[in-house]
């Protein structure tokens, strides 16, 4: 069956973050429909946002999947829910976030999903992860390689590579 390089960025700010990151990545693996699972470097990550947070872990991975977009979007929201994401208000610290980034190149936007996702392009806590694997990716909307998104934006807030 055909499969699609799909992008997922992944973040964590409560609780053990590394864990929580790898927890999410297992889980992801164990999917059906997704397979060929490549993950980044982790960072440390300064909060955007409300800055009274915690700072973040932060990667992005990389899978093949047979699954439709709204199907994997339904899958990162039950391993989310999995680790114990509780949705509060807005941008509130959380054990684990599962974002589409990409869908192949597919332009995605309806009630419950936009993809690509939308703020990428302001976070250089995507872009740096996202770029180890396609730094000449073209974004489908914004005309820009990811390479070129990155370098577009300021040395802070702080995302520093962990060893
Ligand atoms: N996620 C947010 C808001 N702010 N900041 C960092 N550093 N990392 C995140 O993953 C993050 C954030 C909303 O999902
Ligand atoms: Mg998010
Ligand atoms: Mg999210």
């Amino acid at each position: 069956m055909h499969s699609i390089q799909s992008y997922i960025g992944i973040g964590s700010n409560l609780g053990e973050r590394v864990d929580n990151c790898e927890q999410a990545i297992r889980a992801l693996e164990a999917v059906p429909g997704i397979s060929s699972l490549i993950c980044s470097s982790f960072y440390e990550t300064e909060p955007i946002g409300d800055p009274n947070q915690g700072w973040f872990i932060n990667c992005v991975v990389g899978v093949a999947t047979t699954l439709r977009a709204e199907q994997l979007h339904v899958r990162l929201m039950s391993i989310e829910h999995g680790l114990g994401r509780v949705r509060t208000e807005r941008n509130a610290p959380r054990t684990i976030d599962l974002d589409l980034l990409f869908y192949g190149l597919e332009i995605i936007q309806n009630e419950t999903l936009t993809v690509p996702h939308p703020r990428m392009q302001q976070r250089k806590f995507v872009l740096a992860p996202l770029a180890e694997f396609v730094p000449e990716l073209k974004h489908p909307v914004l005309d820009l390689m990811i390479g070129e998104l990155l370098h577009r934006l300021p040395a802070s807030p702080i995302v520093r590579k962990m060893s």
